[in-house]
């Protein structure tokens, strides 16, 4: 299968449902033939970035260190696709400036801090509120949205197929050659 190697980086909340829609993405261009990878940060926060927590300067170099990564899957022909709250317009900008501006799709997947802290899926918000987890996004850190975001979905009023189909609607044509 041909393919044009690009970093599609989902930004937004806590439970605004990055990972739901990034799994749902890489599954479906996976089955239609596509290399491609999600790095989140299940999977890199764990690792090669375990020694880095929340402030906005640890913030900046995971995201720095996953553009890296990222620029190296892209030379290696891969679709890379990026979940991570990514909360500074400066540092999602330095992200694309790393791996190359015309190779760079920014998702902006907007729900309301309302929305995300009513699913409070893992409880975090609620410990964010009571002190326990400090510097937390939408409570004591801040998220900035994005000026221009490729896409953008609004994930407390569609569906999870509305969003992905109009993420694919975007993405599908800029990987297939
Ligand atoms: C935000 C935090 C925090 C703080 C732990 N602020 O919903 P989750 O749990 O599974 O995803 C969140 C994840 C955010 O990591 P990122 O690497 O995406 O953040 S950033 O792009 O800003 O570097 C959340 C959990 O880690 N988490 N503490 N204080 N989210």
């Amino acid at each position: 299968m041909q393919q044009e190697p690009r970093l599609v980086w989902l930004t937004g909340l806590s439970g605004s449902g990055k990972t739901t829609l990034a799994l749902r993405l890489e599954h479906y261009l996976f089955h239609r033939g596509f290399k491609v990878f999600l790095l989140d940060g299940d999977n890199v926060r764990h690792g090669l970035n375990q020694d880095l927590g929340f402030t906005a300067a640890d913030r900046k170099e995971n995201l720095r260190r996953v553009a890296e990564v990222a620029k190296l899957m892209l030379e290696a022909g891969m679709v890379v696709l990026c979940a991570f709250i990514s909360p500074y317009e400066e540092e999602r900008e330095l992200v694309k400036q790393i791996v190359g501006p015309d190779r760079f799709t920014q998702i902006y997947v907007n729900a309301s801090l309302e929305v995300c802290e009513q699913r409070d899926v893992k409880g975090l918000y609620q410990k964010a509120r009571q002190g326990i987890i400090p510097n937390f996004t939408g409570i004591s850190a801040p998220y900035e949205a994005p000026l221009a975001p490729d896409v953008e979905v609004c994930t407390g009023e569609e569906s999870v197929e509305e969003s992905l189909l109009k993420i694919i609607d975007v993405v599908e044509p800029l990987v297939s050659l």
